[in-house]
């Protein structure tokens, strides 16, 4: 639950009938679970490994034989995306991968992944400070290795004042 993913990963593609035919069925195999950090994942075809969902058809074969990767999942996203690897901004023509909501990163851009009345989120966790940031990459939380580093984080400038440190 570091802040380090660097870019915005929220995408724009295609808006249209993708939600329902999310409905209408998995691709063979896909099976949710949860990540050993708690996140929505896509399970392997081997039944163990689980990896997050942000790393199905994001060009790198993350299970053993690549069926993240699989051209039947990845041929459309997210249309071709099993309904549970995906979840939406406040912009409905936005997408994010459902491992990306409420994991501190400002992914949709808005905050509407990280935010209400959008999202509703549990509290910064204790590795987080809570302040209005003034970055794009954060909502109302930044990792707390950023308090005390001299660069303002905080439009309070309490990353730098008010908060104890890491
Ligand atoms: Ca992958
Ligand atoms: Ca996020």
């Amino acid at each position: 639950m570091q802040g380090t993913r660097a870019e915005l990963s929220a995408h724009s593609p295609s808006r249209g009938a993708g939600n329902r035919r999310h409905e209408q069925g998995l691709p063979p195999g896909a099976q949710a679970c949860i990540t050993l950090t708690n996140r929505t994942g896509f399970l392997c075809h081997d039944q163990r490994s689980c990896i997050p969902a942000s790393g199905v058809c994001d060009g790198v074969r993350t299970c053993t034989h690549g069926e993240d990767e699989d051209e039947s999942l990845c041929r459309d996203v997210p249309q071709s995306l099993p309904h549970f690897l995906v979840a939406h901004c406040g912009d409905p023509a936005s997408w994010i991968y459902s491992d990306q909501k409420c994991d501190g990163t400002n992914n949709c851009g808005d905050c509407s992944d990280e935010l209400s009345p959008v999202t509703v989120c549990p509290p910064c966790g204790p590795g987080w400070w809570r302040c209005p940031s003034t970055f794009f990459k954060y909502c109302d939380c930044i990792p707390r290795h950023l308090c005390r580093d001299h660069v303002q984080h905080c439009s309070d400038w309490s990353d730098e004042y008010a908060c104890p440190g890491p």
